[in-house]
Parts: structure tokens; sequence; C-alpha cells
């Protein structure tokens, strides 16, 4: 099998509803979509979403630049050596993991529809039909948080992430101690800032919150940041954000900053790299999610291919952005929530069949 072709669609996503984190609100974002095509016929998705630019230090354009430059390298090459394809693309283009983990993701899908088995299956097998996922609350204020925590553990939902971050701590200390009070026991709490508290306010939110059962989530900016509080801290602590490959990740554990992990796929390179994050955190015990930014079908069936993998003592859930997004590359097949648990497709591969008319022409062809 061969490589004979890769297009690149955009996909826009107008945000449904309101999405609003520490730095930003969200309100149309513009997904990429990475289709792979062998000289079988065979094709394979992958997609990546920027959640704006100031996010994180990747954004939409420059990985798609990035897709240009290492696209024409994987022409001719067999898109199930997963691993070669690494190195190829390594030795092209250092960095720009979200365009790689787009070209990983594909190649892992059209991995599956060679081999006849789904992706979980090809990661060591799933748990159950299932996986467990959660509701990010967004900025707003302390009663609606209250409000949306308490509908949301109606609905099934067994965690949630709770935004803080980007407003007067008085706000974030009062939003958690109305979270903590309107739920009934059995919801974990994990308190995400996105990176937009400094040191200071996060040691004072901790202190004056240690009686709210809760993770705190990447409240700082840096892992310099998050080095220098974490032994002060009341809380235990998952990064997201500043684990941005595999090393940071081991750099992380390794000084004692991580009790857990925001895990997504496009940021840390693809399934192939979550993969091996995966199993770092089972040997070390450490519990973590497997999201991603944003995006639509194809992003949200890796994310849940991999959380089915997880050992459940460790899994946190796979967030996926359905709620936010109206319609389905695949409506039949497509990832959907459903009393806070989502199935795991049963297709080969990623078990999706996008409807290719919803994405248009590609904005870049190669082969
Ligand atoms: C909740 N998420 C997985 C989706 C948004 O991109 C933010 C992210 C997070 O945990 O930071
Ligand atoms: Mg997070």
């Amino acid at each position: 099998m061969k490589l004979v072709g890769i297009n690149v669609y955009e996909v826009p996503l107008p945000v449904v509803g309101r999405y609003k984190m520490a730095t930003s609100e969200m309100k149309l974002l513009k997904s990429t979509i990475v289709e792979l095509t062998a000289d079988n016929g065979l094709k394979g998705y992958g997609e990546f979403c920027a959640l704006g630019s100031v996010y994180q230090p990747q954004h939409t354009l420059g990985a798609r630049a990035a897709l240009e430059e290492i696209a024409p390298a994987l022409i001719g090459l067999d898109p199930r050596n997963i691993g070669l394809l690494h190195y190829k693309m390594e030795a092209t283009l250092d960095g720009s993991r979200y365009a790689k983990a787009a070209v990983d993701i594909a190649a892992w899908d059209i991995a599956g529809k060679s081999y006849g088995r789904r992706v979980c299956d090809l990661l060591g097998g799933a748990h159950g039909p299932t996986v467990s996922t959660y509701y990010a609350i967004s900025v707003d204020t302390p009663e609606e948080q209250a409000r949306v925590a308490r509908e949301k553990q109606r609905e099934g939902f067994t965690r949630i992430q709770l935004k803080i971050g980007g407003r007067d701590i008085e706000e974030d200390i009062e939003a958690l101690h109305r979270v903590k009070e309107a739920l009934q026991p059995g919801m974990r709490i994990a308190a995400d800032a996105n990176r937009g508290l400094n040191g200071r306010d996060t040691l004072l939110i901790s202190q004056r919150c240690r009686d709210v059962p809760m993770v705190l989530e990447q409240p700082c900016r840096t892992m310099d940041e998050m080095i220098n509080i974490h032994g002060r801290l009341c809380h235990p602590v998952y990064l997201d954000e500043v684990t941005e490959d595999v090393n940071a990740v081991v750099r992380a554990i390794g000084a004692g900053v991580a009790d857990g992990f925001g895990m997504k796929l496009t940021r840390v390179g693809g399934i192939s790299a979550i993969q091996t994050i995966r199993d770092i955190c089972n040997a070390r015990g450490l519990p973590h999610t497997t999201d991603d930014n944003w995006g639509g079908d194809i992003i949200a069936a890796a994310c849940v291919h991999v959380g089915a993998t997880v050992s459940p003592r460790l899994f946190e859930g796979a967030w996926i952005g359905e709620p936010y997004i109206d319609g389905h590359y695949d409506e039949e097949n497509g990832p959907r929530i459903e009393n806070g648990k989502i199935k795991v497709p049963t297709g080969p591969g990623l078990g999706i069949v996008p409807d290719l008319s919803k994405f248009g022409s590609p904005v870049l062809s190669f082969g």
C-alpha cells in the first residue's frame, strides 16, 4: 500500500451556545481535516482544530503551512507504517505537532480500515463499549456555573470542569463554593484556568477553597510557575497546555509537579504520542483525560478510541466538542454524549464515514 494523495480541508465550526475560558471566548473555529488516500483507494482521516491563536504556541495557519512542508515527503510511503511516517515527518520539519497529529490520526484510521480493526483494538483493546466524558462549564456568574453543574449532574455526567480565571479571584472562589454546595456526592470537579492565573492567585484560591474536593487544572502559564507553587497547594494539580509533547510529560512527572493530566491528542502529536503517554501514566498511576482542543467527529472519535483503552482506574474522560457543534461529519456514527457517556464507534479504523460534501473543496492537495 502506498500513499498517492493528501488533501486538506477547512471546516468552519460556529460555536453553538457559549464557550468562555479565562483567556478567550470562542465564537467560530476553523477545523482542518487531513485526508490520506492510498493506491488501493482506502482513505484515512485526521483532524486538528486550534482554539484560536492565543491558546497555545500553535495555530491554524501555521499548522497548514507545516502540512505544506511535510505532505510531499510522505507521498509513496505505506501509511500503515506509522513509525516511518513520523520518522519522515521529523526529518522534514521540527515541531508543528498539530499538523503531524492530523497525519498520524489519519494513518491510524487507514491502518484500521486496512486490517479490518478499530483503532482502539489496534491500541490494545477497549475496556468497554462506552467511555465517560465530562462537561466544561464556561466562565460565568457563580450562580450560573452552579446551576449548570447541577443540571449536568442530573444529565448523568460524573465529572465537570469548571472554567475559572480571567476575573476577580473572589468570583472564582465564590463559584467553586457554590458549585460544591450545588452538587450531590459522586461528581468529580476540575477547576481549569487554562493558564489564566498567576502563582499568587492560584495559591490564594487553593487555600480559600481547601474545603472544595477538586483538582486544579493548569492554573499557571508555565511549567516553572507550577514547579514553584506545586508543593504549597492544597489540591492535586493536573497539567494540560504546558505538556506540549511526550518529553514535557516526562519532565513534569520527574519534577513531581503533575498529579494527572488534561491530555490532548493533537497537542502532543497524535494517537501514537498519546499511546506512549497513556502507558507512562499507567506505570505511574497518573489519571488523565483524552481530549482535544475542539473539532468534529474525526478528532472526537480519535479521543474516544484512545480513551477506551485507558485503565478505568485512571481515566478522567474524553471531552468532545459535540454539544457546541451543529451537526456531524457522519450523522450515523459521529460520537454523541448520552447520560455522560459516549459509545465507542464500531466500524474499522476510527469508524467515521465522513460526508465529504460537508468539507467543500480541498484548501491544499498533494500527490
Ligand atoms: C475542555 N477542553 C478539553 C476543551 C477546550 O479546548 C479546553 C480544554 C481544556 O481542558 O482546557
Ligand atoms: Mg484543560
